[in-house]
Order: structure tokens, then sequence, then C-alpha cells
């Protein structure tokens, strides 16, 4: 068997305690690596004066980790430059947002050809290498310039955008490009793959020379979707450990008498935390008796404190939760709690199992890992109803869960009382087939997938990259 090779932008190695950073991706590379002997290649979270290429090697839980120090020029124009002031509000539909300022793209191109170079002698000849999200979309071309020759898939976490947004961002053409010096290319959902086709069918005046293979710019590709999903079985045991029931004890004991609504989200504005917020007040308008009913426990982490529009969503979501508590609290109870704080994935698991509803109501969303983990964390006795936005790519798969269009206060307000008033049986069926789902498409079916088909294809790159 081939050795794979991970290459994300930062790298969470598992410790096995339960206790692994934030963030979907980590979750789930760590999960992915977990059975696969392998090395996770990326940057160590550290800035040094003077790029050396030096590389950190550890070994963690089975996982060789070999990390790189990045300047602080590298983390202002490729992290908090190209990739979250420019990449992540386009790809989320977030024009309003995005800047468009050339020493970005040039800091993103560097900090590619830094990887690359640092990662090229690390290559065997029979590796398979396997690049993660938009940080390194160029990748697989700086390592062709090399003489790379072995077989490199990239999958996309975050959605692809509509051609007539993509087109929007200056340097688009290259941009995709260097994605056909890749030999698979994986998205979240088929409609975020449909999307691409697009773009190299319309801009890009490419074809489709097969099911799965796209040709343009003199290359072919194969494209595919291949949902993530999470380590459900290890979620849904977690659950029940004894930490969690401890969290889920101390979570029942403050909402005797009451419903707890529960969000889980990096603080981040493509999570449509504020229309949540915003959904939720209407429902205490709409349904004065219930005030006394629920709590809305809305857990969000800050993340990329780096970026201004990350600081004012903070702002404007302590000011809205503030609002709906001075209106509606009582000397007993507010209906609002909202924290910024990161937890164990097992003391997660017991807040997820003490909560009847789960409100999953991004904007726009690769895929959404809460969705999955609220669903593996229930009790099959008695379990809660998740509300899910229709445009988060989990809703695909999580057909039985009530969708609603994040947009809309009313549709999150009717949800969340549909939700609190649904039978136990209802709740079951609904619960059942969600599971099923999550258990069948867990994060080893999305790994096998697409390292079975990065595996399948046979022919080896020959040609380098111009
Ligand atoms: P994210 O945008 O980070 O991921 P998501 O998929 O929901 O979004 O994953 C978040 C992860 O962080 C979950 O595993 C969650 O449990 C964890 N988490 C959140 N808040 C936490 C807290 N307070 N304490 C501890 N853990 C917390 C990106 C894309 C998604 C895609 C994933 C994986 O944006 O669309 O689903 O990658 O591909």
């Amino acid at each position: 068997m081939s050795r794979l090779i991970v290459v994300s932008n930062r790298v969470n190695p598992p410790t096995g305690k339960g206790d692994e950073t934030v963030g979907g991706l980590a979750m789930a590379l760590s999960a992915a690596l977990r059975e696969y002997s392998g090395l996770w290649f990326g940057w160590s979270g550290k800035t040094t004066p003077e790029f050396t290429g030096h590389l950190n090697v550890e070994r963690c839980d089975g996982v060789t980790v070999a990390t790189i120090d990045l300047e602080e020029s590298d983390l202002n124009e490729y992290y908090n430059g190209y990739a979250n002031k420019t990449l992540w509000p386009l790809f989320h539909y977030r024009q309003d947002l995005t800047a468009y300022d050339r020493s970005y793209g040039e800091g993103y191109e560097r900090v590619n050809k830094r990887f690359a170079e640092t990662l090229a002698p690390l290559i065997q000849p029979d590796d398979l290498i396997w690049v993660h999200d938009y940080h390194l979309i160029p990748l697989a071309r700086e390592l062709r310039k090399l003489g790379i020759k072995n077989r490199i898939g990239f999958f996309l976490h975050i959605p692809w955008p509509a051609h007539q947004l993509m087109v929007t961002l200056p340097g688009h053409q290259k941009l995709v490009q260097s994605l056909f010096d890749y030999d698979l290319v994986g998205f979240q959902t088929p409609e975020y793959r449909q999307a691409f086709e697009e773009y190299v069918l319309t801009e890009a005046r490419g074809a489709a020379v097969g099911p799965n293979d796209l040709r343009a710019f003199g290359r072919t590709v194969k494209v595919g979707a291949f949902p993530i999903g999470i380590d459900a079985a290890e979620f849904a045991e977690m659950a029940k450990s004894d930490r969690a029931w401890r969290t889920y004890d101390v979570m029942m004991a403050h909402t005797a008498f009451r419903s707890l609504i529960v969000g889980v989200d990096r603080l981040d504005y493509s999570k449509g935390l504020e229309e949540r917020f915003i959904g939720f007040e209407h429902f205490l308008a709409a349904h004065p008796e219930m005030v006394r009913e629920v709590l809305m426990l809305q857990i969000a982490p800050v993340s990329r404190e780096g970026v201004e529009a990350y600081q004012e969503i903070r702002a404007r979501l302590d000011a809205l939760s503030g609002r709906i508590n001075g209106e509606y609290a009582d000397i007993d109870r507010n209906p609002v709690r909202y924290v910024n704080k990161n937890y164990r994935r097992d003391e997660l698991a017991g807040v997820y199992r003490a909560a009847r509803v789960a409100l999953v109501t991004p904007l726009r969303d690769g895929m959404n890992l809460v969705a999955k983990e609220y669903v593996a964390a229930q009790d099959p006795e008695n379990p809660g109803v998740l509300i899910l936005s229709r445009f988060a790519g989990a809703a695909n798969q999580l057909k039985q869960a009530l969708i609603v269009n994040p947009n809309s206060p009313e549709e999150i307000a009717d949800a969340l009382q549909r939700a609190l008033a649904m039978p136990l049986a209802e709740r079951k069926e609904r619960w059942r087939m969600m599971f099923d789902n999550v258990r069948r498409e867990d994060v080893s079916a999305w790994r096998d997938a697409f390292v079975g088909a990065l595996e399948d294809i046979r022919e080896v790159h020959t040609a380098l990259a111009s």
C-alpha cells in the first residue's frame, strides 16, 4: 500500500485524549490519519523572523507530523490575507467582505511555493499526496514545477461558488488552472462539483471527457463529490463517557423545567449566528408562553481574530444577546446563554445529548460537522430535533432534519416551535434515518472513497507544469 501524505494549512495531530483543538478539518483529519500510517505536513501555527524551511518532526499517536514555521508577513498576507479575507468570504458568498489586495495574492503564491519546496524532498516515488482546502490550491502546481510526478489529490472543505461569483475574483483563471495540476479534485457535495464544472465548461472553454473527467488548459482532471463525515461510532461512545454524563447532568440541572436549544459554531459570519439570534427573538415574541420554557445556549469560540470582520461580528453578537436577555430575562433566568469558550469533545457530546433542539443554521457551509455530531450524540430512546440550514452541505444527507432558510427569522421561529412540540415517535423516526446516514457515511468512508479514487488513477504524471 502506498504511503499517504496529507497536507493542510494547520496540523492538529490526534492526542487521543478527547481534547483536540477546534475546527472541522482538524477533527476529520485526525480521525482519518489515526488508522493510516502516514505523514501530515503543514504550518506549525508559529512565526519566525526569517523563513528557513526548518522542519519540526514528531510522532503523535502513530502519525508522523512535519511542520514549518512561517514569517509574520506570510501570516498576514497568506493566512489572514488571501485565505481568510479573499477566498473564504468569496466562497461563502460574502462578496461585500471580500478584499482584493495584490500583496495577499503574492503572499499566497509565496507560501504555497515554500510548502512545496520543503515538502518535495520528503516525497517518495510511490506516495499518494492529499492536499486540503482553499489555503493550498496552487500547491500541486508548485510541486509539479519541482518535478514531483506522484498522484496528487485536492479536497475543498468549503463551498465552490457559483460561476458568476467566481469570475469576480481577480486572477480567477490562474487559480482554477492550478487545480488542473491535481489528478483528483474533490468537493463536499454534487452541487459544488457542478458549480466547478460549469465554470470549467463555460469560462475555461473546457469539456467533460468522461463521467468524472474534465479537460481544460491542456490537462484532464478527475472530479467528484466526497461528503465528509465524522467518526460517528467514536462520538456516540464519547456521549456515554463519564465526562459526557457529568456535563449532561450539569446541563439538565441548569435547565430544569426548560428545554435546551443549542448552537455550537466557530464565531464566523458564515455560520448565520446573528440571523439565528434574531430568529430566536422572533420565536420568543411570537410565543410569549414559551419564554420561561426554553434556554438557548450558543457556544461560539472566537476564531481568526486577526481579521476585522471577525471582531465586528463578535461585537454585534454581544449586543444582540444582551438585547434579547434585556427584553426577556427574569429574576431567575435568562433566555440566552452565550459563551465564547472551547470545550473538550466529550463535554460537547454531553451538551448535545442534553439539548432537545440543535440550531445549525449557517448561511453557507461546505458540510457542517456539528449537525452530524449532534445526531451521533443523541439518546436513541429520546432523541432531540435537528434544525438545519438548507445551505449547509449536510442538508444533502440529513434530509430528515427540519430544513430552514437561515435568512428567514420566521422560518427559524416556526421550526423551533415545531421541534419543541414534536412527538417522541416522530423524533425517533427522523433521528433513526439521520443516524444511519451519519454512521454509514462516516469519516472512514470519506477517506476511503477519496484515497481509493486517487489510487485508481494509474497514469502517473509525465508532463511537468509550465
Ligand atoms: P468549520 O467551519 O470549522 O469546518 P464544522 O464543520 O462545523 O465547521 O466543524 C467545527 C468543528 O469544531 C466541530 O467538530 C465542532 O465540534 C468543533 N467545535 C466548534 N465549537 C467548539 C467548541 N466551543 N469547543 C470545541 N469544539 C468546537 C470546515 C468547513 C465545514 C466542513 C469542515 C470539514 O467550513 O463546512 O464541514 O471544515 O470539512
